[in-house]
């Protein structure tokens, strides 16, 4: 019994000693400087608010009724993922142009129909359909 919780201690310290952040930037072009991010457990995403105009708001996750929180405009945003899967997010004011980006968890797609039923504008369907592709690849 001692030997578990000393085990599960340090599974738990390793994933925090492994745990990276990642930054992803708003371009001035309406972009995020990274559409598909991949990472793992535990790992967090910064947005930097680099251009102002801009923030983050999730559309779809593994956990459709508990999404990561909505940004502010122009501010710092972090998430620390916790749920292996596909997460969806646009920027509010320029989701229909197509700025939208995608993370996705330990390489897990499990809940990739939860995107696609997510309704978008023409040019964000392509934009969606563009950046699944990329992390279908890579
Ligand atoms: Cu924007």
């Amino acid at each position: 019994m001692k030997l578990m919780t000393l085990m599960t201690s340090l599974l738990l310290i390793s994933n925090l000693v492994n745990a990276e952040t990642i930054q992803i930037e708003f371009t001035e072009n309406d972009t995020y400087s990274l559409e598909v991010a991949k990472i793992n457990v535990g790992d967090k995403i910064e947005w930097l608010p680099k251009n102002k105009g801009h923030n983050v708001e999730f559309l779809a996750g593994p956990d459709m009724n508990d999404l990561p929180p909505k940004s502010k405009l122009n501010s710092l945003h972090s998430v620390i993922f916790e749920l292996p899967g596909v997460y969806l997010y646009q920027c509010t004011p320029h989701g229909n142009m197509g700025m939208l980006g995608l993370v996705v968890v330990e390489n897990d797609f499990h809940n990739l129909q939860n995107l696609n039923e997510i309704k978008l504008s023409r040019v964000a369907t392509s934009v969606l359909k563009r950046l699944t592709k990329k992390a279908l690849e890579n």
